[in-house]
């Protein structure tokens, strides 16, 4: 994939628009929000939307889609936070492989600000390795975390060696542009050396035929093509932070998706 991708409307101040949502968070549910924040926030309900995002999404999985997560992945400065490599799919348990993530930067994301690294070519290879947990979504609902305390990440895949011989491409974006990663593409990132934030919004679209390997129902939001009952389909938000949304992101909180970093989810 040629990167960087330019979204099609003009979004202003997206650094901006994230602290002021997160400022919003803390005062109407008293934390921050890392997981679906679009169910919360008409902003980053539109900017999931994206057509120029769309058009790329559908031309990898087809015209069948749902919006089935989304998370923010905040760095700060000085934090030392890093995301080890990984593909998505061993977290997540889906039953097909048309699943892809749009990483939109809200910030300038660039090596010395930790920006996201993606192994080319590595979508074709499968998964490559287990997760050091049998079942990571009942870890991560047990609360489990193997990985180091500065791992954004909860368990490892042991992917050093597979690095060593397969060199990750670092994707530079401005604020505004986007990446897109599949399932299986190998990816993380390293620490932050900047003076400022790095922040991506990470939006994940999956074929409706796609199901959760374990869980008998789910939710997701409906974008286009066709419907899978399987899906209960999640309301978009009305206005930010309305009471509508805010019961629609805690039953949210519950299901598949909301796969993230645990301190942040209700
Ligand atoms: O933002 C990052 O550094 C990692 C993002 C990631 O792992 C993902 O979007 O799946």
């Amino acid at each position: 994939m040629a990167y960087p991708f330019e979204l099609s409307n003009k979004f202003k101040n997206l650094e901006n628009e994230y602290f002021s949502f997160q400022r919003k968070a803390k005062t109407k549910l008293g934390h921050i929000v890392t997981l679906k924040p679009n169910l919360l926030s008409t902003f980053f309900d539109k900017l999931a939307r994206d057509e120029s995002i769309l058009k790329k999404v559908k031309q990898i999985i087809g015209d069948d889609i749902y919006i089935w997560s989304s998370a923010f992945f905040p760095k700060a400065p000085g934090e030392g936070m890093i995301v080890s490599y990984h593909q998505d799919n061993p977290y997540w348990q889906l039953t097909s492989e048309k699943v892809v993530t749009a990483w939109i930067a809200m910030t300038i994301s660039d090596k010395n600000s930790g920006a996201l690294e993606i192994v080319p070519k590595s979508s074709n290879l499968g998964v490559i390795n287990d997760l050091d947990v049998k079942d990571a979504r009942k870890s991560y609902l047990k609360g489990q975390k193997t990985t180091k305390p500065n791992d954004m990440l909860s368990y490892n895949q042991n992917l050093e060696s597979f690095i060593k011989k397969n060199k990750p491409e670092v994707i530079n974006l401005r604020p505004g542009q986007f990446s897109l990663h599949h399932v299986n593409a190998v990816h993380g990132s390293g620490i932050n050396k900047s003076s400022a934030y790095r922040i991506g919004y990470a939006v994940r679209y999956i074929s409706s035929d796609t199901q959760h390997l374990k869980e008998k129902r789910d939710s997701a939001i409906h974008v286009s093509g066709k419907k899978n009952d399987y899906f209960e389909n999640e309301l978009r938000p009305i206005s930010d932070f309305d009471r509508n949304a805010i019961k629609e992101y805690n039953k949210a909180m519950k299901t598949a998706g909301a796969f993230g970093n645990k301190k942040y989810a209700s």
